[in-house]
């Protein structure tokens, strides 16, 4: 097929395309259907992520493409309200004000929000705009929120961060597998496949505080279940070294002749001893041996982490611990085992690649080195000199927004903010402070609806473009259908202001040639896609070959990346003792250990857990728009225990408050005895007061960047119902806390206490 903007041309019969979320990217053929409910219909595609399967996200994803609320004009704020506008007179104002602003205070008082769930192109375009046509250092994406710890593990240990080191199906003939804090049954339902083998042979152990719908798949001697206290995996992971190497497991050879710094990492574990282990994270220690032996003499091997182990202040560390576990082991490198992590968004690994990470040039290159800038800045035609430096990580670079001497102008690009980052009540008032928040969506997202200029763009079925999906293969996207009028691609776009700003350098809007230009970019850098173009992929397709980078010009790809070498100049993996970290009481995250119970926390408080439901995506922006997910999932449950429930008075199906000083829940609570009595659950996918954002804390790992979804103090109590009391109660409670006196707390607790 002929390249082709999103927005011109007609388009196919059928396309042989992915699904627009996550990052398994399974694989979909779109045949557009003029009188049908949505404009194409979906049918799955063999693939071998997918092998012919889907989620219902993926099966009712082209509904969204016709929701009667889809964006098609441009918004312009004007005495407080969004009121329709023409292209130009958006574009006119977006740039009279930048230019107002970068005159005042400097171009770092402009800054960019980016997505994993752009196309490569548009991450990779949406990077040099901000360095090029803007000239800020502030760039920074909600990758932060999901893979950055994992990233910066993969990096300081193998040299390279791709999630998976290896195809998909090399899973399939695992008969053990070690998955850590992922939820896959509910989060990318079509994976389970791959992990059959291992549940065939009694081998799936799956971590979790939760008894998810993935440990549930460890029932009738499938596999173990190991449900440490939320945030403890770290202890865990050294427990099962120390027992790895106490008990003479480890692959000493490999130990020595592909890694280095296992002696400090071996001195590390020493004092973390199996009963230690157990009073810690309340695993007991015979599961602990059953487990390491396991791994140890399985035929092959696999640990796997996901958001539930780095989604913490010490992410990265316990991804560190899980590499070294690996390591150990013998396993990352060696044919039919090894260690990776589960990508999440769409494009949640090229979207890490090509430019939109606050420290990063195409092709994962580093913008502080001035080999790399010198690099890219060739491909760009300009000086490296005007290439700014490192900007600032997403928690921070929201906290600057509207802060003195902070950002006053923000551009949003394929992220909701208002509902996915940490402590939600700092991110609308930072929003709220801007001079301008210019967002780009398809619907008025939460965050579209604070903004001063809202910019209608394509879909995925109305695009050309590439993904990388979680086993770092980049694959098509491909249009399916003709943008509805009014609506542009975020390359259009993006050219249309870099004119407008007399960026320097060259600004095309055909994916094609904005993926030629990437792939000349990232020449001789880790993600090298020099190799690639789309009609070398679509070929590849028709041929059945997979494209997994480093795609060096003339390369074939790599599928396997460490079955030579690590990615480190000496060719080994590096090792690094990690170990806890003492951790502040500021924002009680040391709430739930087994001795914070007995010493007598109050009896309402909780340690909040957040994360998914099958039937939603992400800030729930797309999701909540498609009828039968909706209906399915209508609104915010919090998941607890009966007997916590009991203790506190509430019945399934009460309205419940959750709170902290930060702000104020309502939900509905869903008794299960899945979770752990300490422990309560609350999806991130519902705005406004069932927002959990608004109780989680801006606090982050120091290494990656990474908020700390995964562990939060709240204390939960019956709300007086019904519950459009309870809301409006819940409403005049987080103010007041925000005033720094909560003046319901002691009837909180009091409750709490009486129940
Ligand atoms: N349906 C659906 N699928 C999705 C997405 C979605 O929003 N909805 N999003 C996609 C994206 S971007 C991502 S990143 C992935 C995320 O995929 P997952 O990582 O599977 O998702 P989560 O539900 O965030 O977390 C997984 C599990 O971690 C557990 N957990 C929480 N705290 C801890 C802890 O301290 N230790 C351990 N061991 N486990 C803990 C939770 O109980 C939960 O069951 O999913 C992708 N797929
Ligand atoms: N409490 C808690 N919070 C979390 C998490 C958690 O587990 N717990 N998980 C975190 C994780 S892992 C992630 S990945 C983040 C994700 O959180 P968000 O960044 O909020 O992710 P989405 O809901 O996917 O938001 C994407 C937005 O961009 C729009 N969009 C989609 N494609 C495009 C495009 O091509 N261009 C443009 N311009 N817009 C587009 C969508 O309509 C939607 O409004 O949330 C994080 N927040
Ligand atoms: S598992 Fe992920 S990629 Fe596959 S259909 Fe579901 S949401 Fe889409
Ligand atoms: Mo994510």
């Amino acid at each position: 097929m002929p390249a082709m903007t999103a927005t011109a041309s007609t388009p196919p019969a059928e396309a042989a395309t992915h699904c627009p979320y996550c990052a398994l990217q399974c694989a979909m053929t779109l045949t557009p259907t003029p009188q049908g409910p949505a404009p194409v219909r979906v049918e799955p595609r063999m693939f071998p992520t997918n092998r012919g399967g889907l989620c219902k996200k993926g099966w009712t994803s082209a509904e969204l493409l016709a929701t009667p609320d889809r964006l098609s004009t441009p918004l312009i704020r004007e005495a407080g309200e969004l009121r329709p506008a023409g292209w130009d007179e958006a574009l006119t104002r977006i740039v009279a004000q930048l230019q107002a602003i970068r005159r005042e205070d400097g171009a770092d008082a402009v800054a960019v929000f980016g997505g994993g769930g752009l196309t490569n192109e548009k991450a990779y375009q949406l990077g040099k705009f901000a360095r090029l046509a803007l000239g800020t250092s502030r760039i920074d994406y909600n990758g932060r929120f999901c893979m950055a710890s994992a990233a910066a593990a993969g990096n300081r240990a193998f040299g390279i961060d791709r999630g998976l080191p290896f195809p998909v199906e090399d899973l399939d003939d695992a008969d053990t597998i070690l998955l850590l804090g992922s939820n896959v049954a509910a989060t990318m339902p079509p994976l389970l496949g791959h992990l059959a083998g291992a549940r065939a042979a009694g081998g799936l152990i799956v971590v979790d505080p939760r008894r998810s719908q993935t440990v549930q798949l460890t029932a009738d001697g499938a596999g173990v279940h190991l449900q440490p206290v939320p945030g403890s995996d770290l202890v865990v992971l050294l427990g099962l070294t120390h027992i790895v190497l106490a008990e003479g497991l480890a692959d000493l050879e490999y130990l020595a002749s592909r890694t280095t710094g296992s002696d400090a990492v071996r001195r590390s574990v020493a004092a973390w001893w199996p009963e230690r282990v157990q009073a810690a994270t309340g695993v007991p220690v015979a599961q602990l041996r059953a487990v390491a032996r396991r791994l140890a003499g399985a035929r092959g091997a696999y640990v796997l982490t996901g958001r539930g182990v780095e989604q913490h202040a010490d992410g990265t560390d316990t991804v560190t611990a899980a590499i070294n576990l690996a390591l150990v082991l013998g396993l990352p490198g060696r044919r039919g085992s090894g260690y990776g992590t589960l990508t999440g968004q769409g494009n949640g690994q090229g979207g890490r690649e090509h430019g939109q990470k606050c420290d990063q040039l195409p092709g994962y290159r580093k913008i502080a080195d001035p080999g790399h800038r010198a690099a890219v800045a060739e491909v760009w035609g300009v000086d490296p000199a005007v290439l700014p430096g490192p900007g600032a990580p997403a928690v921070q670079l929201l906290g600057m927004l509207g802060a003195p001497g902070g950002v006053r102008a923000l551009l949003v690009h394929g992220a909701n903010v208002i509902v996915s980052g940490p402590d939600a009540a700092r991110t609308r008032a930072g929003l709220e402070a801007l001079d301008l928040l210019v967002v780009c969506d398809f619907v008025l997202s939460e965050t579209a609806a604070l903004a001063d200029v809202v910019l209608p763009v394509t879909q995925w079925a109305e695009e050309e473009g590439t993904m990388t999906n979680l086993e770092g293969r980049v694959i098509r996207r491909r249009r399916a259908l003709r943008a509805p009028d009014g609506v542009r691609s975020e390359l259009e776009i993006l050219a249309d202001l870099a004119a407008r700003l007399e960026a320097p350098s060259v600004w095309p809007t055909d994916p094609a040639v904005v993926f030629d230009e990437l792939a000349r970019a990232s020449a001789g850098g880790i993600a090298d896609y020099s190799g690639l173009s789309h009609a070398l992929l679509d070929a590849q397709l028709e041929a059945g070959i997979a494209a997994h980078w480093p795609y060096p010009a003339g390369s074939g790809g790599t599928p396997r990346l460490f079955e030579e070498r690590f990615w480190h100049a000496d060719g080994r993996a590096r090792m690094v003792a990690v170990r806890p970290r003492e951790r502040g009481t500021d924002d009680g995250h040391d709430v739930a250990s087994p001795e914070s119970a007995a010493a007598g926390r109050p009896a309402a408080q909780l340690t909040l857990v957040t994360g998914r439901l099958l039937e939603h995506y992400q800030s729930g922006a797309q999701t909540r728009r498609v009828p039968e997910l909706a209906d399915a999932q209508p609104r915010v449950q919090a998941e607890l225990h009966p007997a916590t429930a009991a203790r506190l008075g509430i019945a399934d199906g009460d309205p419940v408050v959750l709170r902290n000083r930060r702000g104020a829940v309502t939900a509905v609570a869903q008794l299960a005895e899945r979770i752990r009595m300490d422990t309560v659950f609350l999806p991130f996918h519902f705005p406004e007061d069932e927002c959990a954002n608004l109780l989680t804390a801006a606090v982050v790992d120091p290494i990656s960047g990474m908020p700390e979804f995964k562990r939060t103090a709240v204390t939960v109590t019956a709300a007086a119902p019904p519950l459009v009391t309870a809301t409006v109660a819940a409403t005049v409670d987080a103010e007041a806390g925000e005033a720094g006196e909560s003046p319901s707390a002691g009837l909180v607790s009091e409750r709490g206490v009486a129940a």
